[in-house]
């Protein structure tokens, strides 16, 4: 399998995330992508390749060009206000209020953030568009013929919206693959989301449109990140009516519960028939993982790699999230497995 990576992710690296009420050092860290980079050479996976130069035109349809701009010169402009430490919101656009984006970079920064843990810092525009140019040479590849790639992004894409950012993503690397797809051919694409959190920015994103299915497995709002969407009766709007496919699940749910979902997310994705399938990988639907609670282990993410490649559709896997970084690069390597092997 080829692989798509770019060491820039290591410009991304926030002294600090909000939880709890406590600065913590970020779950999403740097040493994750180096889990899976060393257990992909121990199991003789070394087939990797730097990206090509970011494509924007595929970047444009899925993202807001203002918001583009604000992610660009975030950093620069809250510096230049004097500002000291790392970029983070302090009013947000809540309930009732404007929906107007402010001149001053604090209330733009709570004009395009969604979450508040997720800091900016120097180098996050830089590690962010390396992440989405990691994703769109590994779709060119499959584009190109491939029957499947790996693109190891980092930082993660899909909370990110068309126009806001938070939940540790900047842009979104499967949504900008997922266009990428069509804009060389692809008449329709799926998105298949098996990150435990609810993929809320690639649903934003697709949510009026026909060309993408976007099926997402993920802990119940009720419970879980990002709580304000991932609800069963989000189906779509308009044309994109029935193409958004929400698996909320309950605390504890093992692979026995979240197993059942996934064959019947494939099954809609067999009859949606996609020229291809960007699956949206993230690892924290682990047992150990720290911020989420779902229970598979290991050898189930192997299993579901091998559900995933009965499909028998070109396949992308982009990386989202997993934090129990200890079994990041098994589980990760794991799916991979099981879809080659499976
Ligand atoms: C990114 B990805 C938990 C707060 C959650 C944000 C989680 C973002 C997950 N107490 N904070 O989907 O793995
Ligand atoms: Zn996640």
């Amino acid at each position: 399998m080829k692989i798509v990576y770019s060491e820039d992710h290591r410009l991304h690296f926030p002294q600090g995330e909000l939880y709890g009420g406590e600065f913590v050092t970020p779950f999403e860290r740097p040493s994750r992508i180096e889990y899976i980079l060393r257990e992909l050479k121990h199991r003789r996976m070394s087939d990797l390749m730097p990206p090509a130069k970011l494509d924007m035109k595929p970047v444009r349809k899925v993202h807001d060009r203002e918001f583009l701009e604000f992610l660009e010169t975030a950093w620069s402009e809250w510096t230049a206000a004097g500002y000291r430490g790392e970029v983070i919101p302090t009013g947000v656009a809540a309930r009732g209020m404007r929906q107007k984006k402010p001149r001053f970079i604090d209330g733009k920064v709570g004009y395009y953030c969604h979450s508040m843990e997720t800091c900016m810092t120097a180098g996050t525009w830089e590690a962010a568009s390396a992440s989405a140019a990691v994703a769109q040479t590994a779709q060119k590849l499959v584009s190109s013929g491939g029957r499947c790639a790996f693109a190891l992004c980092r930082p993660p894409g899909h909370h990110a919206h068309h126009d806001m950012y938070g939940g540790y993503c900047f842009l979104n690397n499967a949504a900008i693959a997922a266009q990428g797809f069509l804009d060389s051919g692809a008449g329709r694409v799926a998105i298949l989301d098996v990150d435990f959190h609810h993929g809320n920015g690639t649903q934003d994103i697709f949510y009026g449109r026909d060309d993408v299915l976007f099926c997402s497995l993920h802990g119940q709002p009720e419970d879980a990140y990002p709580y304000f969407l991932g609800y069963r009766d989000e189906r779509g709007t308009g044309k994109g009516e029935g193409c958004n496919i929400n698996y909320p699940m309950p605390p504890g749910a093992r692979y026995d519960v979240w197993g059942k979902a996934l064959l019947d997310a494939l099954g809609k994705i067999r009859r949606y028939k996609p020229d291809a399938l960007v699956v949206s990988l993230g690892v924290d639907t682990f047992k150990d993982d720290p911020i989420s609670f779902f229970k598979l282990t290991s050898d189930d993410f192997r299993t579901y790699g091998g559900a995933i490649a009965k499909s028998k559709l070109p396949t992308l896997f982009v990386m989202e999230g997993g934090y129990a970084v200890e079994a990041i690069g098994i589980n990760t390597v794991n799916v991979l497995d099981g879809f080659l092997n499976g």
